[in-house]
């Protein structure tokens, strides 16, 4: 668990710090120059706008607001401002080439730790670095932008460059039921405790939860090829209506990156094709495409605080847990995080993951499209800067929960919340099915 200790915070920054580095360079290291400068789909920044962000975010906060520098290039700060050009719009800059991309990442770093040793992380540090929070922050804003890289990498044409060995698979037997009862009553959402928790996953607050049935796994590439077989996407009563204007005018008829040939579904991973596997979670769906097909099984999508409290609350001391399985860490056996694997593991798989209401892979696999906007908690204060979250609230962004096989340890937890719009399908996302009681 995460002490209050100084000494061993700066131990854990460091650590994440490092691990983050490590896995920017595998996905920048992996391609060629000329591929780090390209757009492989308009969705997505070329990779070497992702490198040099990444350092200049860890600039702007680590060695100027934490440690007081001046602006070591001032005049690339506009260029990395992710508000100030669209993805789009960014191959088209005057970005800073490769070498020099990975030479400021790695100057602003040395740098960065230098500070990292010599900043007080106790009470009078101040508040962004009172138990090392903007170190934690910059890592996992970096393990974000790896994330997004990794979509990057999804996303290009041409031979794979990744490799990792195969996720464990079910447990035998599973010992799950397709679903469990989480019984009505309040539970603790949000977190204040924990020093690395980001201004949208604040302040700890209670809730009442009305009665509410959960799928123990998420909805597997099996279910909802049946959905499919059925003529999901040529009904028009499963989908709410933005969402069917989204099917029809796009043509879709089955997640992004699957393909129909000789009568059989394959998808395209990472550079390679190959069989759907019907009892893995289902990947690369839209919000509306999880909607929908929870309206064909009758069910619907379960609310965050649902999905929450199904993830944290342990009925037997009536508190909130950090993860589905305790306090402790996540460790290999509990949760498929980390890009230790290059795609979700079976549904039965972990566990040693599962909630104490019997819930498994929450942690890790595929991101979880919930039904709820994304919206600040009670008492929210933007912290350190509104364009985390803030300028994000409102109604056009829905909330994901339990991160992907892609998301890194430092960046995952019970209380994390990620958003993204309801057309979004290019992200690690699928979702489980939920009912009232
Ligand atoms: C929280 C994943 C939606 O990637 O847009 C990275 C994280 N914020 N840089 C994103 C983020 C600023 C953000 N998400
Ligand atoms: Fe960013």
């Amino acid at each position: 668990a995460v002490g209050l200790d100084p000494e061993a915070l700066r131990q854990r920054a460091l650590a994440a710090l490092l691990t983050a580095r490590e896995r920017t360079a595998l996905l920048t290291d992996s391609v060629d120059d000329g591929e780090l400068m390209a757009q492989h789909s308009p969705l997505m920044s070329p990779l070497v706008w992702d490198l040099a962000h990444i350092g200049n975010q860890e600039e702007q906060w680590l060695l100027r607001a934490v440690g007081g520098r001046e602006a070591m290039r001032p005049e690339i700060d506009g260029l990395y401002d992710a508000f100030e050009h669209s993805r789009a719009s960014r191959p088209s800059l005057p970005l800073l080439p490769p070498a020099e991309a990975r030479a400021y990442a790695a100057d602003v770093r040395g740098r960065a730790l230098d500070i990292l040793e010599g900043t007080p992380l106790h009470e009078g540090g101040g508040p962004l670095a009172r138990a090392g929070f903007a170190f934690g922050m910059i890592a996992q804003h970096e393990q974000q932008h790896d994330e997004t890289m990794l979509i990057t990498h999804q996303l290009r044409a041409g031979p794979a460059v990744l490799s990792a060995p195969e996720p464990p698979g079910p447990a035998d037997p599973t010992g799950l039921p397709a679903e469990v009862l989480v019984a009505e009553g309040p539970f603790t959402m949000g977190s204040s405790a924990d020093p690395w928790a980001l201004d949208n996953e604040r302040p700890a607050h209670r809730r009442e939860v009305a009665g509410f049935f959960i799928d123990t796994s998420p909805v597997t590439c099996g279910d909802y090829e049946r959905f499919i077989e059925d003529g999901g996407y040529s009904e028009r009563r499963w989908w709410a209506p933005e969402g069917w204007d989204m099917i029809r005018a796009n043509g879709l008829t089955a997640p992004l990156f699957w393909l129909r040939d000789s009568g059989q579904w394959l998808r395209r991973r990472f550079g390679v094709t190959e069989p759907v596997p019907r009892d893995e979670p289902v990947l690369h769906v839209s919000w509306y495409e999880a909607d929908a097909y929870a309206r064909w099984t009758g069910r619907r999508l379960p609310t965050e605080s649902e999905w929450e409290k199904a993830a944290r609350h342990d009925p037997a001391s009536g508190r909130s847990l950090r993860y589905p399985w305790g306090d402790e860490d996540p460790a290999p056996d509990r949760a498929n995080l980390g890009q230790r694997h290059l795609r979700p593991a079976r549904a039965g798989a972990y566990p040693a993951g599962r909630s104490p209401h019997g819930v498994g892979q929450l942690m890790g696999d595929v991101w979880e499209w919930t039904s709820s906007d994304f919206l600040p908690y009670p008492g929210f204060a933007p912290f350190p800067y509104r364009e985390y979250s803030d300028v994000f609230f409102g109604p056009e962004h829905k909330v994901l929960r339990g991160g992907s096989f892609a998301v890194d340890a430092v960046a995952c937890r019970g209380t994390f919340r990620n958003w993204d719009l309801p057309v979004r399908r290019q992200i690690f996302s699928g979702f489980r099915t939920a009912k009232d009681a």
